[in-house]
């Protein structure tokens, strides 16, 4: 087995705002976190990665820090954490942070400070800039629309903003902006926390001398220290305490070959990074908003070519949802009540049977579906509210902006958790901060906890297995059948092991032969109740959304 802790271990996302509220204002809280710990506990994951509770104007839900040392009341207190985090510990489970530093928010002292003049010995520690020509100083675009460049008229420059305006870039080249940040590592290290998972750390290094991106699928031009900075980290904040911490590196555009750099353990930079390969399948690439479909062929080779780059050096991370993106089921899957369950398992049953560590985001482990938007102004997340004011201003189509927000939006994850059917799904005693989805009357976790076949117990299940089967951790990824349209298939094999993971990811009834060698493999899986224990025929027909794992040699 690895010596890595974190490679037989299963991360569970919490996004604060939507997953319990304790204290009755309709937004998630430390205290609802709290009081549903038991649930982590029953589903097995070992680590919850917190995203941002940090004091923050709340600009795009707490990816706008404005005091890295202090939990926003939104969320609670340091008193709070300290408890949660006791208790997280008490049930044998580690806490990871969401650490936001490629920008912090503009109301953060340091910004304060740095706008205040040019002359601020804190000028230096975001990135100014005059303008070009009278106008925005590059070509540079945010990812949430517009100009990723806002004017300053009491001190008459530019400042970079890659996200909101509210979102300042921090100067990464400035070592004392790199000491800070150390130091406030440390501070939540000493804390308890045993990890970070890094907002956008491949964004931290720009190119010098900032020049105009060439292609329009260019927001902004990297730079070349990113490796450098992470190196200095390793070397400082995780100094002589390695392995016992967990590194994330979400790295939107990152390449296999860079992630192979990035999470090989000779270099001791991180554990894993989250790369968009398989999230970017479905959109175009000059607009995430203008859904293209699903060709499964290209979401299969997507990430069969993330299995073979690290299959000799590095270590993949898996996931289908996160805040970010919409949910699987209803993007990958298929979101009819016939099939919903069905899918639902069968995508948990293909991404967990991989070489990499798990990524479980809350609510998908109960199947939740998108919800049904259908108009502009239920929408809460900055990066589709701005997209659609973009859509407007330009003269764009509205109705397809409306139908591609309601497939992509961010705000499909950031629903309140459905616990049960009662009000508000259980997650507050008011109306949240977003509408429940109404499908809360029958999806919910109360409704999954006691049943064999949910998919709820699916997730259980795959959990378990993770920390059973020594073959899902080490083995070989080998891809079967990879240009079938409907069929995903793959076996993973150690000298004593091996398994056969395998899915109709279509509504027909397909019919495989998966050869001699598989005669009498163990069920160890399925998704439809009554499948035989034991492969009795090397023909098998897989109803629709219906996976299975089969094990030889355990
Ligand atoms: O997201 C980084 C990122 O690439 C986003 O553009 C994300 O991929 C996009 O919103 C999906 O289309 C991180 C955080 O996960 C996100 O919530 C923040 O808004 C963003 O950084 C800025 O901190």
């Amino acid at each position: 087995m690895n010596a890595a802790w974190w490679k037989t271990a299963v991360v569970y996302q919490i996004y604060p705002r939507s997953f319990a509220d304790s204290d009755g204002d309709g937004i998630g809280d430390l205290g609802g976190i709290i009081e549903r710990l038991d649930h982590l506990h029953d589903l097995g994951v070992d680590v919850i990665w917190l995203s941002p509770i940090y004091r923050s104007p709340q600009t795009d839900n707490g990816y706008d820090v404005s005091d890295y040392r202090d939990i926003d009341p939104l969320f609670g207190t340091l008193a709070d954490f300290d408890g949660l985090i006791a208790k997280v510990h008490a049930l044998g489970m580690k806490l990871v942070m969401d650490l936001v530093v490629n920008h912090t928010s503009d109301e953060h002292p340091w910004f304060v400070d740095s706008r205040s003049a040019r002359g601020n010995p804190k000028r230096d520690w975001y990135i100014w800039r005059d303008a070009r020509g009278g106008a925005v100083p590059n070509n540079w675009e945010s990812f949430f629309s517009g100009p990723a460049w806002q004017w300053d008229e009491f001190t008459g420059q530019y400042y970079l903003h890659l996200f909101a305006r509210k979102q300042p870039d921090l100067n990464w080249a400035n070592p004392d902006v790199r000491k800070a940040l150390r130091d406030m590592m440390v501070w939540w290290l000493d804390r308890g926390v045993d990890g970070f998972r890094m907002d956008v750390i491949n964004f931290i290094s720009k190119a010098d001398g900032l020049p105009d991106t060439i292609s329009p699928q260019q927001r902004f031009v990297v730079g070349d220290a990113v490796h450098t900075y992470l190196a200095e980290l390793a070397d400082t904040v995780f100094d002589g305490r390695a392995g016992e911490f967990l590194t994330i590196g979400e790295m939107p555009g990152v390449t296999t070959e860079e992630a192979r750099l990035y999470t090989d353990p000779a270099r001791g930079e991180l554990d894993m990074v989250f790369q968009f390969e398989h999230m970017s399948v479905d959109q175009r690439p000059e607009n995430k908003f203008d859904d293209i479909g699903l060709d499964l062929v290209a979401l299969k080779t997507a990430l069969h070519r993330w299995q073979s780059a690290l299959a000799d050096v590095g270590w993949n991370s898996l996931y289908w949802n996160n805040h970010d993106q919409p949910r699987v089921v209803s993007r990958f899957g298929d979101d009819h009540p016939d099939h919903w369950a069905a899918s639902a398992k069968a995508l948990a049953a293909v991404l967990h049977g991989m070489r990499g560590t798990p990524f479980v985001y809350q609510g998908e482990e109960i199947g939740m579906t998108n919800y049904p938007f259908r108009f502009p102004q239920e929408y809460a997340d900055i990066e589709s509210v701005n997209y659609f004011r973009s859509v407007l201003d330009q003269g764009w189509d509205s109705a397809a902006a409306l139908a591609g927000l309601a497939k992509m939006s961010r705000d499909n994850a950031r629903t309140p958790m459905q616990w049960d059917a009662g009000p508000h799904a259980g997650f507050s005693s008011e109306k949240p901060w977003l509408p429940v989805n109404p499908n809360h009357s029958w999806l919910n976790v109360a409704a999954q906890t006691a049943a064999a076949d949910s998919v709820l117990a699916h997730y259980r299940a795959l959990i378990r297995l993770r920390h059973e089967l020594p073959v899902l951790v080490d083995g070989d990824f080998t891809p079967v059948m990879a240009d079938d349209p409907q069929i995903w298939a793959y076996t993973r094999a150690t000298a004593q092991e091996k398994l056969l993971v395998i899915a109709n990811c279509g509504r027909t009834t397909r019919t495989v032969d998966v050869g001699l060698e598989w005669m009498s493999a163990e069920l160890v899986l399925g998704n439809v109740s009554g499948t035989a224990a034991a492969l009795t025929s090397t023909s098998l027909a897989l109803s629709g959304w219906e996976a299975r794992i089969y094990c030889l040699g355990s």
